[in-house]
């Protein structure tokens, strides 16, 4: 490698953010300020400044290890990949293709995403592959392909939102998850729009804010229809859009006008005037926005409640306009990407659909497989983990740790302690890959070339500017090699441009279109939107703003979806009487697997936590940093008390990203949406009692 900077990309959030990075003499990289890319400007927050500090052998796996004896001791590459091998066969031989599971994540590009999907289809045939993704988008992505009939989190530029009259945002912490992009709000406020912010908390976002509303966790399905409500009441419908862009409004009305203000006051505890008031700050300006995050979509209801938010946006004439619309901020690196290619149980690269025959035909021909070999839909995230032990026998895992990051983690730690066998490609030795019978090391960001495409659908070039430590290797190289130990010798390269060329021609004609995108013009723009078809004698631009003309529906009009209020899946009661919402800290990253092992990131978060408001402490007796018990029907958390009156009184938070007594998804509910099956990780009850030291 050359000790020139290599601009790309940083390895952790949907921003994607550029920065540059040089080689210095000692083995490490530095990171410096990429002003070119629009999203960031330069712009970095400490984990992305941080991130090469993952990359030190002191912190990383630099060997494959094996389970012998009981422990993980290092093994040679072929052992350890012909371990794997055995193991999967032996599952496959035994109990059936379907007994062998494939769990993948929205961190990896979309060249392995494609290609872990293919694997688990081509090589193990089996349909028994999910991914964490499940966790973070899916009911976004289930309530707009409804509504758009596609899904793709934001339908414009981040550079759009400064011009827009009024933004809400549903239940995004963006000060803290999205740090650089707290930019375009400050700008749409200085440009004389209005922000307005939906959390039960009040978050460095919310003082943000002209307007905070803080809802009960779990009641953003009532709001949004309270304020459709209103809409309706007020006569402030754009009726010509309804009429000419929409279909479905009556029954969506109808369900809506049930849900009165008073009694959607009673239910979210948002007092009736600040609902007539986001309702004037939003139907004033020309151009207004909606923008959801985990608060809404972590929910056993979180597909109707993006419906609901997307009725709003409908009924007031605020989809594929200019500077107006609805749009899911999406989480992970390739949280986008990680959608669109096939490591979804349901689905085919190109955000084609599994069960579809034209999509079969079209991928198996590429593939080069009979289409009647490829396998059907299968389970989601937390049922696939749930059913580890039982019906899976043996895992093979990329790009997730559940140990830490699943609903009810305890008990899927014990289902993953009940495999025959799990393999873990990680990059360092996570709670999860230290449960593995084989762990292998793999190169990381700075080390490895691929495409991710952020939360605008941009698909970007990170490029390799490093070359990694001996006796690592890449995840394209362990599928590669896994592939021929199974018997299948071709179809898996291990160059990431090739792999994209394949995708490319997997996608094309699918509503992710990716055909008209190479390596090359990512090099030379900054990153593609797609879709981008490849059209005769021209190069397609890509599409940064979708629906501006039509839908992708059929006939081209959106969808209203009629939903009305239900409860959450666990109601706080005499034995469990507090909610609990969970969520995140701006200095560490989910599991924590990679940002808890940077210094600088451990000194400003160096554990968990229990947020709650002064009038619960004091009924516990609790001071600040005390031990506090948080306890559900699932288990136990104690982690010192932070004291603050930014919450609201009948509601705690904890952060998710810690393993051990303060871990917080020993207590969350794995209660499912039954549409997009996402957990409902962002409301369950329990009780709070004091740890007496
Ligand atoms: N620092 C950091 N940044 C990250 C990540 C990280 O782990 N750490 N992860 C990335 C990923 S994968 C994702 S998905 C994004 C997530 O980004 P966000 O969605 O911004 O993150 P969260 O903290 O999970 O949730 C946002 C807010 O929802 C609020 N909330 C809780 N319950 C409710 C509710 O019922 N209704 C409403 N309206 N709000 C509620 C919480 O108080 C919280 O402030 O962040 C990305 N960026
Ligand atoms: N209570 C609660 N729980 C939550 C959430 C919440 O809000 N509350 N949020 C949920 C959400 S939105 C998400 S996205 C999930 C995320 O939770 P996880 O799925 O656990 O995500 P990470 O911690 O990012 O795990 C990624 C793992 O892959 C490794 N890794 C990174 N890059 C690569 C690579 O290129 N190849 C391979 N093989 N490995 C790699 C990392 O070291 C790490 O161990 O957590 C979910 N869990
Ligand atoms: S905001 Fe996200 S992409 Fe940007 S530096 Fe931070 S973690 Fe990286
Ligand atoms: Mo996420």
């Amino acid at each position: 490698m050359q000790n020139t900077a290599t601009p790309t990309h940083c390895p952790y959030c949907a921003l994607q953010c550029g920065m540059n990075l040089t080689p210095a003499p000692d083995g490490t990289v530095e990171v410096s300020e990429r002003a070119d890319f629009p999203v960031n400007r330069g712009a970095l927050c400490g984990k992305g400044r941080t991130a090469p500090a993952v990359l030190s052998s002191r912190v990383r796996l630099t060997s494959p290890l094996v389970r012998s004896g009981g422990t993980l001791v290092p093994a040679g590459w072929d052992e350890a990949l012909d371990r794997i091998a055995e193991g999967l066969s032996r599952t496959r031989a035994e109990h059936g293709p379907d007994a062998c599971g494939v769990f993948g994540g929205g961190g990896l590009t979309n060249e392995k995403a494609y290609t872990l999907g293919k694997f688990a289809r081509v090589v193990l045939g089996t349909s028994q592959i999910d991914y964490n993704g499940r966790f973070c988008m899916s009911s976004a992505a289930a309530g707009g392909m409804k509504a758009f009939g596609l899904d793709r989190g934001l339908p414009f530029p981040l550079e759009d939102i400064p011009k827009s009259g009024c933004v809400i945002l549903v239940g995004s912490n963006l000060a803290e998850t999205m740090p650089p992009s707290l930019r375009f709000f400050t700008e749409l406020r200085e440009n004389g729009g209005t922000l307005i912010v939906i959390d039960p908390r009040r978050t460095k976002t919310a003082e943000q804010a002209d307007l905070h509303l803080m809802p009960r966790p779990g009641t953003d399905l009532a709001l949004a229809l309270g304020l459709l409500h209103l809409v309706v009441a007020e006569g402030l419908v754009d009726e010509e859009y309804v009429r000419e862009r929409t279909a479905g409004w009556e029954d969506a009305r109808a369900a809506a006008m049930a849900h009165w203000p008073e009694y959607v006051e009673r239910i979210t505890g948002v007092p009736v005037p600040q609902l007539r008031e986001t309702v004037r700050m939003f139907c004033e300006p020309e151009t207004a926005m909606v923008l959801t995050a985990r608060g809404p979509e972590q929910q056993s209801k979180g597909t109707d409640t993006v419906s609901a938010w997307i009725n709003l946006c409908l009924a007031t004439g605020r989809a594929g306009r200019p500077y107006s619309g609805y749009g899911c901020l999406t989480g992970q690196g390739n949280g986008q990407g990680g959608r669109e290619h096939g490591q979804k149980a349901d689905q085919l690269p190109g955000y084609r659909k599994l069960d579809d025959p034209a999509a079969r035909a079209h991928v198996a021909e590429v593939w080069g497989v009979d289409p009647d070999s490829l396998p059907g839909p299968g389970r989601s995230a937390y049922e696939l983990l749930d059913a580890l032990g039982t019906d899976i026998k043996s895992l093979l895992l990329m790009g997730s740790n559940p140990v830490v990051s699943a609903p009810h983690a305890a008990h899927i730690e014990e289902r993953i302690k009940s495999l025959d066998f799990l393999a873990v490609c990680d990059v360092v030795l996570s709670e999860t890959a230290a449960l593995a019978d084989v762990v292998l090391p793999v190169t990381q960001w700075a080390e490895e070339t691929g495409t991710t495409t952020n939360l605008e659908g941009r698909v970007l070039l990170r490029r390799q500017a490093i070359t990694a430590p001996d006796g690592i290797r890449s995840d394209l190289e362990v599928m590669h090699e896994l592939a021929d130990r199974l018997g299948v010798e071709k179809g898996f390269p291990t160059d990431p441009e090739e792999v994209f060329e394949e995708l490319r021609r997997a996608s094309a004609g699918g509503p992710a279109d990716y055909s008209g995108i190479t390596y090359r013009r990512l090099a030379e723009e900054n990153g593609v939107f797609w879709p981008c078809p490849t059209e005769d004698m021209v190069v397609h631009p890509g599409t940064p703003r979708l629906f501006l003309d039509r839908f992708a529906t059929p006939d081209g009009r959106a969808r209203f979806v009629p939903v009305s209020h239900r409860a959450i899946a666990e109601e706080p009661d005499e034995e469990y009487p507090v909610l609990l919402t969970t969520g995140r800290v701006v200095a560490q990253y989910q599991s924590g697997a990679q940002t808890r092992r940077v210094d600088e990131l451990n000194a400003a978060a160096p554990g968990p936590f229990v947020e709650l408001h002064p009038r619960l402490a004091e009924r516990l007796g609790a001071a600040e940093g005390d031990p506090v018990a948080v306890v559900s029907r699932r288990g136990r958390a104690v982690a010192p008390a932070r004291i603050t009156l930014g919450i609201r009184p009948d509601t705690v938070f904890m952060p998710f990203h810690w393993y051990g007594e303060g871990r917080a998804n020993t207590l969350t509910n794995p209660a499912l949406d039954p549409t997009s099956r996402m957990p409902e990780f962002k409301a369950c009850a329990v009780r709070v009692e004091a740890v007496k030291s």
